[in-house]
This record gives C-alpha cells, structure tokens and sequence, in this order.
C-alpha cells in the first residue's frame, strides 16, 4: 500500500492538549462566576462528548434547574466557549503543549516520501493554528495540503463527516489514506469513512476497546522515546513507527480483523 495522505487528529493525537483545554474550561467557568470545575475524572468523562460547545451544552443539560435556568446558561455557551479558546490558544501560544513523540519526525518522513499531511479535527479552527505555529513555525499551517476541522461539518466525531470531508478534499479513496487518532470517537469516525486507523491514546483516551484499529500504540516513538519492547513485538523496523513500517503494517493489517495492542491492558488477553 501506497499512503498518499496521512490524515491526523490534534486533540490527543499531535498533542496531549486536553488538560490545557480542561483548564482553560475552568477559567471561562470562573470568569463568568458559574461556580463550576471540572476535575480530570469529570473531564475524562465529559470528552465522550466531542466538540467544545457541544460538551457545554452536554454538561448544561444534565444539571438538576429549572427550564428558565438551563434556557439562561445555555445561551451562554457560544461567549463562554470563545474566553475559553481566548485561554486555550494563550497557552498553545506560550509554548504550553508541545507535540507527542514522533509526530514531527513521521511528518518529515512523510513529506520526503512525497505523502501529503492533512488534519481532520473536531476541535475549533483557532486552536488548530495556535498548534501549529506554537510547534511548527510560522509555517507550520503549510506543512498540511488539507484542514479540516470544527463546525465545517455538523455532526462531529464520530460521525464520519470530518474525514469524508478531508478525503474529498485530499481527491484521494480511503484506501489510499491512514488515519493517526487518539480516542474512541476519533477511531469510529475515521473506520466510517473506510480509513485504516492507528491509535496512540493518552490518559484521556486510554480507557476503550479498540478493536476496529488497525495497529495501537502508546506513542509513535522516536529516536530520542524509543518504545519499549520494540523492535520485536509490533515493530519490525525500529523502536519507533516509521513512514514504510507503517505502509507495510497499514497493508497487512488491514487485511486482519483484529487489532494489535503494544501493551495488552489487563482486560485484554494478547491477540
Ligand atoms: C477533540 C475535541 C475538541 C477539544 C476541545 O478534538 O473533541 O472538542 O476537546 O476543543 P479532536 P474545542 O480530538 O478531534 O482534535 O473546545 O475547540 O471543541
Ligand atoms: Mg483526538
């Protein structure tokens, strides 16, 4: 298999941006003097939702008011959700997130082979560009041929709608593209669309069966974060996922039903 495009997820997946979502969630919270926190265990949960504004309305809707009361807060969500992307992106800019392992390096690898980026997000348009340069430069916006992301499709992850969308964009089939997420919702959407998906979950994430990726791994390594184990157990290459492993696994894989975990959860027997 020839990848023509790799398509990335951001939330989780470039980068383990949600604490500082999380947090700046908070701050919009204190600001308009709501008295609400989300704790990480709340938040982990609440991410089942995707879609900052969404999440609002999600939480909004389950609070124990009055109809007059729920109708108030819930025409704060559009002011509450732009202060809370004002906080985000002041930390996204100031260097707070910088990118998971290896997600610079499989970039390089890809743009040398001649495989095009593309991004397909639910998260807002803003917080991507505050990523993107905070991480990769003033160019990094033009390192990627195709973005998709936030409110230019209606129904979010896991609807397929945001990597239909970047497909048709890219002009390629799904089997000509991989998928990189990090979450359950991420995986549903890009196996809809008929892309091979690699999952690198993080604490937000980690707590799902995975079962309809292609290949899960805890990162996608790097000289510098070698994965442990490898080469030898998923890798055959290196310590890390590479550009042709990748190929090769994408090919061989996707003709397997099951996927392959690097390290078994304990509910999980090995494959
Ligand atoms: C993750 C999301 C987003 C972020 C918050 O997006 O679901 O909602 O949690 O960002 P993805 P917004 O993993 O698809 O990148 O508040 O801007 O939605
Ligand atoms: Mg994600």
């Amino acid at each position: 298999m020839s990848i023509d495009a790799l398509i990335f997820d951001v939330d989780g997946t470039m980068a383990d941006t949600e604490e500082a979502h999380r947090v700046a969630f908070n701050l919009a919270f204190e600001r308009q003097g709501l008295g609400w926190s989300w704790s990480p265990a709340a938040y982990r949960r609440l991410l089942e939702v995707t879609g900052g504004k969404e999440r609002l309305c999600h939480h909004i809707d389950a609070l124990d008011v009055a109809d007059t009361e729920r109708r108030r807060l819930l025409a704060l969500v559009p002011s509450l959700h732009a202060d809370k992307t004002k906080f985000y992106t002041a930390v996204v800019r100031d260097g707070g997130v910088p990118l998971r392992p290896g997600v610079a390096r499989l970039m390089d690898e890809a743009l040398a082979a001649g495989c095009r980026l593309a991004i397909a997000s639910t998260t807002s348009a803003a917080n991507v560009d505050a990523l993107l340069a905070a991480t990769l430069g003033a160019r990094g916006l033009d390192l990627f041929s195709v973005i998709v992301c936030g409110d230019r499709v209606q129904a979010k992850k896991p609807a397929p709608d945001i990597y239909a969308l970047a497909l048709r964009n890219l002009g390629i089939e799904p089997a000509s593209a991989v998928a990189i997420e990090d979450s359950l919702n991420g995986l549903r959407s890009a196996r809809a669309a008929g892309i091979w998906t690699l999952v690198t979950p993080t604490y937000w994430s980690d707590d799902a069966d995975f079962g309809d990726a292609g290949l899960v791994l805890p990162n996608l390594g790097d000289v510098d974060a070698p994965l442990q184990g490898e080469p030898g157990h998923l890798l055959r290459d290196a310590a890390w996922l590479g550009l042709p492993e990748l190929a090769r696994l994408a090919t061989a894989a996707s003709t397997a039903t099951h996927a392959t975990t690097l390290h078994p959860r304990p509910q999980e027997s090995f494959r």
